[in-house]
């Protein structure tokens, strides 16, 4: 019999405030698209995308997400991007700060061994903002936005009606000191 298995990803996800600067940020974009939006709720930052996890592997999963040494960061949205292969057009920051690169790595080192994770490019903290657009339309550059991240997540991806149904399972925070 096949093990029941979920599709997984490590985000950070933004509080309610943040969800809702980002709503504004995102606004022009959103106007100017002929793509599909992906809706407001499903905003996200990706730091490890695992596909498909058997049930049996959940537990070191989580554990591997506790095991990170997580230092809170702040990530300063302020361009525009597109990838074209999927067709999705991002906001997201023009630099990596050092304390988000080390939390990618981090947690891709203590999830070596638990499952198998696609080979690592280069980093591109982004959030998804509409899928099916094949050119990133001419605006003027964003307004920064500085999200503050004082956790990371463990999200379950379903199939939903038109669009991804994100669950938030687990949250990974600081240490206290
Ligand atoms: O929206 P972003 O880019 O943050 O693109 C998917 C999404 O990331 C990514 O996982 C996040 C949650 O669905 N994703 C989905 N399928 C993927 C795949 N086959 C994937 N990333 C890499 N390979």
């Amino acid at each position: 019999m096949t093990e029941p298995a979920e599709r997984l990803f490590f985000a950070v996800w933004p509080s309610p405030a943040v969800r809702a600067a980002l709503v504004q940020s995102v606004a022009p974009l959103c106007e100017s698209a002929n793509g599909r939006l992906i809706p407001p709720e499903n905003y996200h930052l990706t730091l490890a995308f695992l596909d498909s996890v058997p049930a049996s592997k959940m537990s070191a999963v989580i554990a591997a997400g506790h095991a990170v040494d997580f230092v809170p960061f702040a990530l300063t949205l302020d361009c525009y991007g597109i990838f074209e292969s999927p067709q999705v057009l991002w906001y997201g920051s023009s630099a990596v700060p050092d304390p988000l690169a080390r939390l990618v790595a981090n947690l891709r080192s203590h999830l070596t061994g638990v499952v198998k994770l696609r080979p690592e490019r280069r980093f591109c903290p982004h959030v998804s903002v509409v899928r099916k657009m094949a050119a990133l339309p001419q605006l003027a550059r964003p307004a920064k936005l500085v999200w503050q991240a004082y956790d990371f997540a463990l999200v379950r991806s379903e199939y939903g009606p038109g669009h991804a149904l994100y669950t938030v399972l687990e949250r990974f925070s600081a240490a206290p000191a």
